[in-house]
Order: C-alpha cells, then sequence, then structure tokens
C-alpha cells in the first residue's frame, strides 16, 4: 500500500468490510465520503466520516488516492458511476487486497480492483478496473473478469470463463469451464452456469435459465 493519503467514497457496508482490509494493509486513511450527508461528523472504526464528495474534490487528484466503497447487490451501476465520475475528473483508484487472499503472480490486477478475505486466483487470470471480487470466491486459470463487475461471496469461476464488465454474479453461483457471460448480466445467488449468457441477461436456478419478466 503507497503512503498517499487514502479517502473511501461511500460509508455503508462494503466500505466497513474494506476498513479491514484498508487498516491491516497500513494505509493512510484521511477518511470516507457518503452521499447522505448527515453521516458527516460519525466514524467507523475510528475512521472519520468527511462530508459528502465534494470533499474528495476539494483535493488535488495527485496528492491523493480513492477506494470505491460503493459495492452491489443486483446492478452494478452505481459503483461504475462512482468510480468512472472520479477518473474523468483525474483522480486514481487504489488496490484493496486482503492479506488473506491467494494469488497467482501470472494474475494482471488493473487500477481499482478489490481482493476481500479468503479469494483465491489462478494463473493467468485478468480483472479489469473496478472489479469486486467479494469474499471467499475462487477464479481459476485463464479467467478474464471485466471492468465494474461484481462477483459476490462464494461465487466459483472455474477454468478460462469470460465474464463482461459490469455484470453481477450472486452469492454462491457457480460457472463451469470456458463459458462465457456477456456484459451487464445478473446471475442469482446459487445459479449453476453450464452455458453462454448473451449481453443484458438475468438467468437463475440450476442449471441456470434466462429469467423472463
Ligand atoms: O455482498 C456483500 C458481502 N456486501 C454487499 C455489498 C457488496 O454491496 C452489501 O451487503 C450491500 O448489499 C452493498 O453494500 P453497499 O454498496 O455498501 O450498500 P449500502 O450499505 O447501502 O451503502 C451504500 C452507501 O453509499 C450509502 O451510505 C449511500 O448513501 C452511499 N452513496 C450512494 N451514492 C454514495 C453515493 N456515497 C458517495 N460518496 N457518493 C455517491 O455518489
Amino acid at each position: 500500500m503507497t503512503n498517499c493519503p487514502v479517502i473511501v467514497i461511500g460509508a455503508g457496508d462494503h466500505a466497513r468490510v474494506l476498513l479491514d482490509v484498508l487498516l491491516v494493509s497500513g494505509a493512510q486513511l484521511l477518511g470516507l465520503v457518503d452521499a447522505n450527508i448527515a453521516l458527516a461528523g460519525n466514524a467507523i472504526r475510528g475512521v472519520p466520516i468527511l462530508g459528502d464528495d465534494g470533499i474528495v474534490f476539494g483535493y488535488d487528484p495527485e496528492h491523493i488516492l480513492l477506494v470505491n466503497g460503493i459495492g452491489s447487490s443486483r446492478s452494478t451501476d452505481l459503483r461504475r458511476s462512482v468510480y468512472d465520475r472520479f477518473i474523468a475528473a483525474g483522480y486514481r483508484f487504489v488496490h484493496a487486497i486482503h492479506p488473506s487472499a491467494v494469488m497467482s503472480s501470472t494474475v494482471a490486477l488493473k487500477p481499482g480492483v478489490q481482493i476481500m478475505a479468503g479469494a483465491v486466483i489462478q494463473p493467468d487470470a485478468l480483472i479489469e478496473e473496478n472489479v469486486l471480487v467479494n469474499t471467499g470466491v475462487i477464479i481459476d486459470h485463464d479467467c478474464k473478469i471485466g471492468a465494474h463487475v461484481h462477483l459476490a461471496p462464494g461465487v466459483t469461476l472455474s477454468g478460462s470463463v469470460t465474464v463482461g464488465a459490469g455484470s453481477h454474479i450472486g452469492t454462491g453461483a457457480t460457472v463451469i469451464q470456458g463459458v462465457q457471460i456477456g456484459s451487464g448480466v445478473l446471475v442469482a445467488a446459487g445459479a449453476v452456469v453450464v452455458e453462454d449468457i448473451r449481453d443484458g441477461q438475468h438467468v437463475m436456478g440450476v442449471p441456470a435459465r434466462e429469467v423472463v419478466s
């Protein structure tokens, strides 16, 4: 972890879990910012909630680093828009990697990737920017994970799976070898994905089938 001071965007559940990662990694935490201005002045584990996003814009982008504390439970859109807004203004997002994660030295990580406790990432996987690899996720060899994807706790991706940008793979879902999942896909918790999924599809079940609404 760099010595540059860090601000966490968001002060909800995901931010609280991230604080654990950042504190154990020795990050120099300035505080959190949250759209809910009523939270300003409170603290989480001694780390102050400074105000809303206007606080960040008071800092030169060269002098701070950001961590995206917005998670997702279905759509990754908010997490993505927060990231894009600060990147467009010249700010940089740092990695947050729990020390208990096991990762091959051949894994490629783009900016802003978050890897939570107990995740395992095998050789030659590629994890694009702003991806959230949540608690206990397994990403096996040669997987390609697109920008802004959330792999929820306990997801298992077998070898050579691809996941398109902005998809949300729900808690405990399993994807067999070589499957290609498109962009903006929602895979429900516990699904078992055995065939390719087109962009924008919502699937659930064992084996996973499209949810027609
Ligand atoms: O699945 C797991 C283990 N965790 C979930 C996580 C990945 O996603 C968790 O259970 C939740 O479902 C979700 O956590 P998250 O995103 O932290 O949700 P919540 O607890 O609702 O907190 C979101 C916070 O972001 C709220 O306090 C909002 O006010 C704040 N927020 C929303 N938009 C924002 C913005 N904060 C800032 N700074 N800027 C915004 O634009």
